[in-house]
């Protein structure tokens, strides 16, 4: 069948404490779909320096590949402004949006209150791995 495009979020510059995590997420996602920001779930990348110039690049590609997805796939425990920003930009796009943020996180309300997302809450990774699992089908 058909792979679908699937956009990924999760935090750079917010923190890579779960980019490990992310990359499990991703390399599952990739059995039988298309992930368009694999490169977050690679642990070798940093919140590195960039310049003015680089941001823009990146505003913009990841823009793109927003519209061009047919969902979008945020995992929110690491507090993340541009995932945030991804998140309110998939909903004007009407894009189907799936968050996962483990239990002990106190997510922002203004995700966790969005009756238009679909939050799903795990403990271990075991958990999210299965949870993306059925929901992929
Ligand atoms: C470093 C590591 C991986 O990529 C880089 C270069 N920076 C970015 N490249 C691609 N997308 C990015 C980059 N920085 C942020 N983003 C987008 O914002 C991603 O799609 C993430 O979902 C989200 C993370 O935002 P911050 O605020 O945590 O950086």
């Amino acid at each position: 069948g058909m792979k679908r495009k699937i956009y990924f979020c999760g935090s750079i510059r917010g923190g890579r404490e779960d980019a490990a995590l992310y990359g499990k997420a991703i390399r599952l996602m990739q059995e039988k779909d298309v992930v368009l920001t694999e490169h977050i779930g690679n642990v070798a990348y940093s919140a590195v320096p960039r310049s003015p110039e680089g941001d823009r690049e990146i505003y913009a590609q990841d823009t793109a590949w927003l519209r061009e997805s047919d969902l979008v796939i945020a995992e929110c425990s690491t507090p993340s402004l541009g995932v945030g920003y991804e998140l309110a930009f998939a909903e004007q796009l009407r894009k189907p949006v799936y968050i996962f943020c483990r239990r002990s996180v106190h997510l922002s309300a203004m995700i966790g209150g969005d009756p238009y997302f679909n939050v799903y809450r795990y403990e271990t990774e075991a958990e999210l791995l299965a949870q993306i699992r059925s929901l992929l089908g």
